[in-house]
């Protein structure tokens, strides 16, 4: 029986504190910060050598939600009732929204250091130490909608110019890539600071702190923000219906193509697991978005 996620603005007050609780008991026994390691281990960039899975790759995808699906099993063993819930940033769009409750996430940064100061991830409550940062301070931080320099979210019309991109990805396979709907959605565009962010990369800015950068698993809105950009792939595939929307590239680059190497094809194995993303595109049986 496939189980589902729900919208986080619709979670009960119980659901809110499951979810919660299992995330500080994961965090309790060291697991938490496991997952944070693997992220900062395989956020690779274009500029680096070597074969990019996370970010700025076709297979940024099928690679977080891989990565949700083994946080989600975590949870599953501390309580099986539990489900990643997926925040929707194109409707709640403030700072003061769904996620953002004192029973959930909690809010944002004080001003002086961005410090999250209400909420169970706050350093006062003594049970979410960060341990694995690139930056000073054991402590969460935040700065929801940058308050020296303002941002929005993404709306729904951004979203929308992602979505409705037929083709899935597109050579250079990279940040560059003019096209498709993975780095639409990812968010590398053009030029340079504010306007460069688009949908996903975009709402990583918009939360601040340790969001930016491959430390952002600390923040647990990262799972909350990945359950929707996941739930966006699904809804992509229907948009556009099924066969027309395979991961590509289907093959791996040709000889001599700068990407060769550097990106995984549709069969071949996705690290750091032993699945291929063809196996990671229908995700119908192990669970579903209310
Ligand atoms: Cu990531
Ligand atoms: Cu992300």
């Amino acid at each position: 029986m496939a189980y589902t996620r729900k919208d986080v603005s619709t979670l009960t007050r119980g659901e809110r504190r499951r979810f919660v609780g299992a995330l500080l008991e994961l965090k309790r026994r060291g697991e938490y910060d496991e997952f944070v390691r693997t992220h900062i281990e395989y956020y690779v960039s274009d500029g680096e050598d070597g074969l990019r899975t996370a970010h700025m790759a076709p297979s940024f995808l099928p690679w977080h939600r891989h990565f949700l699906l083994d946080l989600e099993a975590a949870l599953q063993r501390v309580d099986a009732s539990v489900t990643v819930p997926y925040w929707d940033w194109t409707r709640d769009r403030t700072a003061t929204a769904a996620p953002w409750s004192e029973d959930l996430l909690g809010g944002t940064g004080r001003r002086s250091d961005q410090r999250v100061m209400t909420g169970p991830f706050a350093r006062g409550h003594g049970d979410w130490t960060i341990r694995e940062s690139v930056t000073d301070g054991d402590f969460l931080t935040r700065d929801l909608g940058r308050a020296r320099e303002p941002l929005a979210l993404p709306t729904r019309q951004d979203l929308d110019w992602a979505l409705d991109d037929p083709v899935y990805d597109v050579s250079p396979w990279n940040s560059t890539s003019a096209k498709g709907f993975r780095n639409k959605l990812e968010g590398w565009g053009s030029g340079r600071g504010v306007r460069s962010w688009r949908n996903h990369n975009r709402v990583h800015r918009w939360v601040g702190g340790h969001m930016v950068g491959g430390a952002s698993v600390n923040d647990p809105v990262f799972w909350l923000h990945h359950a929707f950009v996941d739930l966006c792939w699904s809804r992509w595939q229907r948009r556009h219906g099924a066969g027309a929307t395979r991961y590509l590239p289907a093959e791996p680059p040709e000889f001599g193509d700068a990407q060769r190497d550097r990106v995984v094809a549709r069969h071949e194995t996705l690290p750091p697991w032993d699945v291929t993303p063809d196996q990671l595109e229908d995700h119908s049986q192990i669970y579903r978005y209310a």
